[in-house]
């Protein structure tokens, strides 16, 4: 018998009390505060640290090929609480490669900011705290940071063709910091 069905991906699982996502297709990595080279303001401060300090761990469901125009991702980030001197920890923060593409970020558990940076270099900011959802349009670069004491965790959907582009924050980084400032986050 013929169908018009596509090839339909079995479903995977999210934990909603915790942000966990679980299921053979689940992919994961890390990132330490070695891989983050060049990302903090204080290097002096950075190299006594420990590199294999973890700062955040990603899970990604990738149900089409990387790259397939029209599909989707769905992925799960844990930004653990902590400082680079007067820096919170954060993500590496990226533009998508194909630089149109959105990207929705919803908030699980903890509390922090999305930074939003457009191509000018105008840099804005949110609260996230659990419940928020967030759109980030296309051509906005995007960072999260963990202004609290306990790990941030939010999910991500973004589309299958966005790709990343990392190499411009990598260089220029963000045009505004968040920072602990008089025993509270400020973005400077
Ligand atoms: C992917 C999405 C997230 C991030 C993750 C880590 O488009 O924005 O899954 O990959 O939060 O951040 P980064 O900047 O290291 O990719
Ligand atoms: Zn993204």
């Amino acid at each position: 018998m013929s169908t018009n069905l596509p090839n339909i991906p079995a479903p995977t699982w999210v934990d909603w009390s915790s942000g966990t996502l679980s299921g053979a297709a689940i992919e994961d990595g890390q990132k330490t505060l070695g891989q983050l080279e060049g990302i903090f303001q204080d290097q002096a401060v950075w190299r006594g640290m420990d590199p294999a300090t973890v700062v955040y761990r990603v899970q990604y469901w990738r149900p089409v090929p990387d790259g397939t125009p029209g599909g989707v991702f769905w992925g799960a980030t844990v930004l653990e609480p902590g400082r680079v001197g007067d820096e919170y920890f954060m993500t590496h923060g990226h533009f998508h490669a194909l630089s149109d593409r959105a990207e929705i970020y919803a908030t699980v558990k903890g509390t922090g900011a999305l930074l939003l940076m457009d191509e000018g270099g105008t840099t804005s900011s949110q609260t996230m705290k659990p419940g928020t959802v967030h759109y980030i349009p296309g051509k906005v670069a995007h960072r999260v940071v963990n202004t609290g004491d306990e790990p941030l965790v939010f999910l991500a959907s973004w589309p299958s063709d966005a790709g990343h582009d990392y190499g411009s924050i990598k260089t220029k980084g963000f045009s505004k910091r968040m920072i602990l400032r008089d025993g509270a986050p400020c973005l400077v």
